[in-house]
């Protein structure tokens, strides 16, 4: 129980940061689902809940038209909030299934969900990881909705949906939510060699039509600069998968060294959906 405390105390300051950030990020209604993936309705407005304080919002204009005291209406807000801390709780204990996300070489979300999922508040992240700091800042479901980087009925057209400088939020997919993935710096990277591999894991049981790999050319740095089309080598369009959990794609570069982001287009099969994925690495060997 201390557990479940701790972690609704946790909860509880993410909505407390949300209320300052009101209007962001709550279009529920505006979001393409698909049949069968009820858990992830559940578990994104759940998540949204979280981290945009709507529940407050809701409150404010249903619930209390008569505008009592002011320690009165706090009151109300943190045990509702409370409340539903401990709801969403219960649901996060089932399977995620909803979309999916390159977990190896973790793209740039990700991989600030996993090293900050459970410590996002912490202050020390502003130090030791600064670009997952800003992207945290901007909005935490950039992070909670790792896997939900995607656009619909781009038509395979990408280049024409994408503008430069916004590959890594898939042209500000959904109304921007993950524009901080686009912020140019100094992100974490994963060491790999010139043979490498990429690794996807679809949460959904999507399948996919193919997927993308492209890589930053040599001579680019993704510190310093954002990332254009232009500045991008394919390095293999795979054939499809089937559905199932984790793709996997061998690649091979020859004389890499230093940083570089590797690019990855997800086309999924279940409808016209592609997903978008920088992950940040650093070439070692
Ligand atoms: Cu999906």
């Amino acid at each position: 129980m201390a557990v479940i405390a701790a972690a609704a105390k946790r909860q509880l300051g993410g909505a407390w940061t949300g209320l300052s950030r009101a209007g962001r990020g709550s279009d529920i209604v505006g979001k393409v689902f698909e049949p069968g993936e009820v858990t992830y309705h559940r578990r994104h407005m759940c998540e949204r809940s979280h981290a945009t304080g709507s529940p407050n919002r809701k409150m404010d204009h249903h619930m209390h038209p008569h505008r009592s005291s002011l320690a009165r209406r706090w009151a109300v807000r943190a045990s509702a909030l409370v409340t539903a801390a401990v709801a969403c709780l219960a649901t996060w204990a089932g399977p995620a299934s909803a979309h999916g996300s390159i977990v190896d070489p973790a793209n740039r979300n990700y991989s600030c969900y996993v090293r900050w999922g459970s410590d996002f508040q912490n202050p020390a992240m502003a130090q030791q990881d600064p670009m997952c700091w800003q992207a945290w800042q901007d909005n935490p479901l950039a992070m909670w909705n790792y896997m939900s980087l995607y656009r619909n009925g781009l038509g395979g057209n990408f280049q024409a949906g994408i503008p430069d400088g916004q590959l890594c939020s898939g042209g500000r997919a959904d109304n921007g939510s993950y524009k901080s993935m686009d912020t140019v710096g100094n992100w974490k990277a994963t060491d790999i060699g010139n043979s490498f591999t990429v690794n996807l894991r679809d949460l959904a049981n999507h399948g996919a039509d193919y997927l993308l790999v492209y890589i930053t050319r040599p001579g680019f740095d993704p510190t310093t600069q954002a990332i254009k089309w232009s500045d991008l080598q394919l390095l293999t369009k795979t054939g499809r998968f089937s559905p199932g959990q984790n793709y996997t794609v061998n690649l091979n570069t020859s004389g890499r060294t230093g940083r570089a982001v590797v690019y990855t287009i997800w086309q999924a099969s279940h409808m016209d959906q592609a997903f978008f994925f920088c992950s940040d690495v650093n070439f070692v060997r």
